[in-house]
This record gives structure tokens, sequence and C-alpha cells, in this order.
């Protein structure tokens, strides 16, 4: 920092998107870019999505302490990845299918379904089952293993006749593995109504996008398997949004407007590459100064979602200094009641054993019965960790 309180690292940092490839709506500062189409949205609509950004970083920064306090497992932060989880779901229909690795908070949170989530994280089942009812399949932690599973139902959608899509969030980890390979090439062979949405965090861990692919860019993997690819900037919520509602009508059964390669009547996927960059580390078990610089963060923080989608919003008259704490008070509220609700669940570890299967096999069976008769004999109490 200098006297004027300019941290030099960040005033004189690139624009890391500049040069690319990369579809914006908004330049760095917010401002609307000359060439671009600002999304034609309502006032109501605009102010949502800053919303959804403001609580998904808040709930990303609570729970981060509750890890620390242990009062919550691992979590994987997602500060600076918002804007493309919030954009892009709200340019879904509700009754569009959301399946996601574990770091796209902000879908969550624009379904409205953060008193269910944080139950989730804590291992509670029925936060699954409610995200499930808001139609978000439950996270996934085995990499690229649920991109198999969102294009069987997108591909279900299309048997079924219904005009929903699915949009499945993956890293760019993740275009490493077979999965994501088979789906990819499934989808294009199928025609299924799926969004690839990649996530280029320029992570995988500690494995650097260079480490990850010989590819220029993760987009371009679509084109091996006969669907577009498409790259926009994924800390630009608005941008994030334009791209993800043109490739959904695409998606979508009746083919929408916006063209594309497959038959006019029919579905096709796309893949979306959001670039973006995580701020923190990749989980609360992870010390990025391990693989990368401190200030490898700066000339992305430049790029902040919610700095950019805030300036947006107070340049066009749409928020004032008023409006702005309001949001960040009802942030605050809506989060800290989500914590309060979720550590008054009653936590039942026998839960543990439904749902995998209809019928519990013997093992399974007996491991329940052992515990269910160790908790009768000697109490909760003596499966607490000693603190
Ligand atoms: C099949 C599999 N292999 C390895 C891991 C360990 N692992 C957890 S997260 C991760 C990195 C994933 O990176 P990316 O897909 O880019 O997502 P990001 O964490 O950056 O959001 C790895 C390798 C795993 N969970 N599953
Ligand atoms: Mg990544």
């Amino acid at each position: 920092m200098d006297e004027n309180g300019v941290d030099a690292a960040v005033d004189g940092a690139a624009d890391p998107l500049a040069d690319e490839d990369v579809a914006r709506v908004l330049g760095p500062d917010g401002s609307p870019l000359p060439d671009a189409t600002v999304p034609d949205l309502s006032d109501e609509r605009f102010r949502a999505i800053y919303r959804d950004l403001v609580v998904t970083r808040r709930f990303d920064e609570r729970a981060v302490s509750l890890q620390r306090q242990g009062r919550i497992g691992t979590y994987a932060p997602c500060a600076g990845q918002e804007g493309s989880a919030v954009g892009s779901t709200h340019a879904l229909a509700d009754d569009d299918l959301i399946s996601y690795q574990y770091r796209e908070h902000g879908a969550v949170v624009v379904r409205d379904l953060l008193d269910a989530y944080l139950p989730y994280w804590m291992g509670h089942e029925a936060g699954t089952e409610a995200i499930a009812d808001g139609d978000v399949f439950p996270l996934n932690i085995g990499i690229a293993a649920h991109l198999p599973h969102a294009v069987g139902a997108a591909w279900a959608f299309d048997h079924r006749d219904e005009d929903r899509v699915v949009a499945c969030h993956f890293g760019d980890g993740a275009t490493s593995e077979g999965d994501f390979h088979e789906a990819m090439n499934f989808a294009g062979v199928f025609d299924t109504p799926t969004l690839f949405c990649c996530h280029n965090n320029g992570w995988a861990i500690s494995i650097p996008e260079a480490r990850q692919t010989a590819s220029d860019t993760f987009a371009r993997k679509a084109t091996a398997y006969g669907f577009d690819g498409v790259r926009v900037d994924g800390m630009d919520p608005l941008a994030s949004y334009a791209v993800t509602r043109e490739a959904a009508e695409r998606a979508r059964r009746d083919g929408g407007d916006a063209g594309g390669d497959g038959p006019a009547d029919g579905p096709r996927p796309v893949l979306i590459e959001f670039v973006e960059y995580r701020f923190g580390a990749h989980t609360t078990a992870d010390d990025p100064t391990a693989y990368r610089e401190p200030d490898d963060v700066d000339p992305w923080r430049a790029l902040d979602p919610l700095d950019r989608m805030e300036a947006f919003l107070r340049a066009t008259g749409r928020i004032d200094d008023e409006g702005v704490v309001a949001v960040r008070d009802e942030a605050d509220e809506v989060v800290a009641e989500a914590i309060d609700a979720a550590e008054a669940v009653a936590a039942d570890p026998a839960e543990m054993f439904d749902r995998a299967f209809a019928e519990l096999p013997r093992e399974l069976r007996r491991q329940r019965d052992d515990l269910l008769a160790a908790v009768e004999e000697h109490g909760d109490e003596a499966f607490l960790r000693e603190e």
C-alpha cells in the first residue's frame, strides 16, 4: 500500500481477461463495455442477481468460519466464483435441473435452498432431500462422476418430451477424467439438452491449467464432440447470465431461437467455459501458499463479481448507499438464520445407512444394528468427541 492507500499490485495489475476470447458485458470497473449488449432484465431481476451474489459471499465467509470453529466439516470456498453460479442459474427456468461439483454454492442460493443446504453440508440427509426437491442433484466429490448422470437426466427429459435442460457444473480438473469425455460424447451423439458448465478457475487443487490440458481453451474440447463451446468471463454475472441464456435456448427441446448445429426442432448440448479464479483455498483443508504466490490473486480480485455488479447497479440508478446496506443486512440475517436452523437439527447417525440401497445389504444391516445397539447401551454422549 502507498500513502494514498492504493495497493500497487492491484492498481498496476493487468486485466487477466483483457486479451482473451471471452464474452463480457461488464468491464472490470462494472461499466458495460462499448460493444456489449446488457441483458434486457427487469430492475427487480438485476437487484435479485446482486442480492444473491452478496448472500453467497456472506454464506461463504461464515461457512469457512464455522469450519475453523469445528462447527461444520471440510468446506470448499467459492469467493471469486459467485458470478458464474449466480448469473447462470438466473438464466435457467425454475424446473431446469442443476447438477454440480461442490463449489457452485451460488446456484443453491438462487434456488432459495440455503436453509436446506447447511444441514446438508453437516451431513443431515434431510438437506439432501430438500435440495433434490428444488431440482438440484446432490453435490459430487468424485470428480466428473456426476457428468454421465447429468447427461442421462437430460436424455430422459428429451424422451419424456419435457422442455427442460440440465446445467451440469464441474471444474477444469474434471475435464481430464474419462467420465467427462464419455458424457460429452454421449450428449453430442444423442443430442441431449445438457449445458456443460466448466468452471475454469485456473487450478485443480495445486495443478495449474497449463498442466491440466494442452488444448488452448477448455471450450475447444466441445469441437471434438460435435457441438459448440463458448468462453465467458465467469466473474461477470451479466455475461454469465447472457451466455447461459443463449445456450439454454439452444439446448431446449424446441431448439429455441439461437440456432446451433442440431436438428432445428431438437435439443443440442453446449459447453460453457467460465473463466474465473478462486480467491481462497481449494478447501478448508488446503493451503494455497504451497503452490501459488499470494499476489497472484490480485489481478483477479480487481474483477470481483460483487463489486462489478454493485457498480453497475449504482451507475444505472438501481441501487444507492442505503440499498447496498439493506442488501448486506439482509444477507447477514438470511445466513445467520440458516446457521441457527441447521445447528438445531438433531443428528441421527443411523441415517448414514439410508438411501443408498432400496434394501440394505446384510453386512450394512449388521453395522447399523450394532450402532443402534451401542447407542442404546451407552447413550449418545459416549459417541461425542472430547473437545
Ligand atoms: C475421481 C477423483 N479424483 C481425485 C479427487 C481429489 N480431488 C478433489 S477436488 C480435486 C480437484 C478438482 O479440480 P477442478 O475440477 O478444477 O475443480 P475446483 O476444485 O477447481 O473447483 C481433486 C483432484 C476426487 N475428489 N475425485
Ligand atoms: Mg479448478
